[in-house]
């Protein structure tokens, strides 16, 4: 029997072959891949494990946080805050970023994560994951702050989300492609599955929450009607609608088999640019897309050429199949 290539070897090979990545981001991927491990085997115990339900507080963007929310949080700081290979750490569940402690070399990265996303799904046992960023600190910084992170994504040298599924799986890209792995309960192992995951130009699949549909501005409500009129509109074929509200779950159908997933800006709250956080949500889902081969924007731009000017900015976003996606950016600027 062909023995599957772990994660360590991909990268290894990466680092040895191409010269792609130093051993120090090999390192620390390789941490995460880890923690993420780890917090695969919290969230598979369900009510077994004592850890559904709130832990009782709320997040920085105010909404409550699951107990799962705060235990994944914890299990990525502590597994990466002592290796010397990062500066510092932001998390969706912390107000402002967590600068590794002076007990502890730093090194030149900066990691940024969503620890478990869509965790509203989790009491209901619908798959949910981890997001994962890695950003360098800039030259010459010596007291890192959250501006330090305020970088636009086409900076990113390294994404990936663990999704927490009836697999688990760990879809990365470092800069030469996307690679998928599939966790071997059995060794432990991270074992590459998909090693040039490509996303499809076209699809008849799309995803995005109708029942805002009320809300949005007219090129999106342009757009999924024509979704919606099928073979006898103007796009002459019938779509298909998903929704899982997790997004590690959409965007990972999506970088499996193609589509579009959607979560535009909408009316109810103008000022606000959109739900998904720019940092540590849409910028490591667009790099991995655009990776694939795919296409990500906020119906204006590309997400990753979108500078943040806070660490939980939001983002609007339109990301998968590149036909599709170029389709309703078009519809934005006419
Ligand atoms: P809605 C989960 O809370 C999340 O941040 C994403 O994972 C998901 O795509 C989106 O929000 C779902 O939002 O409004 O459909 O519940």
């Amino acid at each position: 029997m062909t023995s599957r290539i772990s994660l360590t070897q991909y990268l290894v090979e990466k680092q040895r072959e191409k010269g792609l990545i130093p051993a120090e981001l090999r390192l620390l991927v390789e941490v995460v891949a880890r923690a993420c491990k780890r917090i695969s085997i919290a969230v598979s115990k369900g009510a077994l494990g004592g850890v559904l339900g709130d832990a009782g507080t709320n997040n920085v963007q105010g909404e409550p946080q699951k107990k799962l929310d705060v235990i994944a949080n914890e299990t990525l700081l502590e597994a990466n805050e002592w290796g010397g290979n990062l500066a510092a750490m932001a998390s969706e569940e912390m107000d402002h970023s967590y600068t590794i402690p002076n007990r502890y070399p730093k090194g030149e990265f900066l990691l940024l994560f969503d620890p478990l996303d869509g965790s509203s799904n989790i009491d209901v046992n619908i798959s949910v994951g981890t997001i994962f960023s890695v950003l360098r600190l800039p030259e010459s910084v010596v007291d890192v702050s959250d501006e330090h992170f305020l970088q636009p994504g086409v900076k990113q040298v390294a994404a990936g989300y663990a999704i927490y599924g009836p697999a688990t799986m760990l879809v990365l890209t470092v800069g030469d492609g996307v690679a998928a792995f599939t966790l071997d309960r059995e060794t432990g192992s991270w074992s590459l599955t998909e090693d040039q995951l490509r996303i499809p130009e076209q699809t008849k699949e799309f995803a995005i929450n109708s029942s805002n549909s009320r809300h949005w501005q007219p090129p999106v409500r342009r757009y999924i009607d024509e979704l919606l009129a099928g073979r006898e509109g103007p796009r002459g074929k019938d779509f298909n609608m998903r929704w899982v509200a997790s997004m590690v779950a959409d965007v990972h159908r999506v970088m499996s088999r193609g589509g579009i997933f959607m979560y535009p800006r909408d009316n109810r709250e103008p000022e606000k640019p959109g739900k998904l956080r720019l940092l540590y949500e849409a910028n490591p889902m667009s790099f991995l897309v655009e990776q694939a081969g795919g296409a990500a924007t906020n119906g204006l731009q590309r997400i990753m050429e979108v500078q943040p000017t806070k660490l939980h900015e939001r983002v609007a976003v339109f990301l998968g199949s590149r036909e599709e996606v170029e389709r309703v950016t078009s519809y934005h600027r006419d």
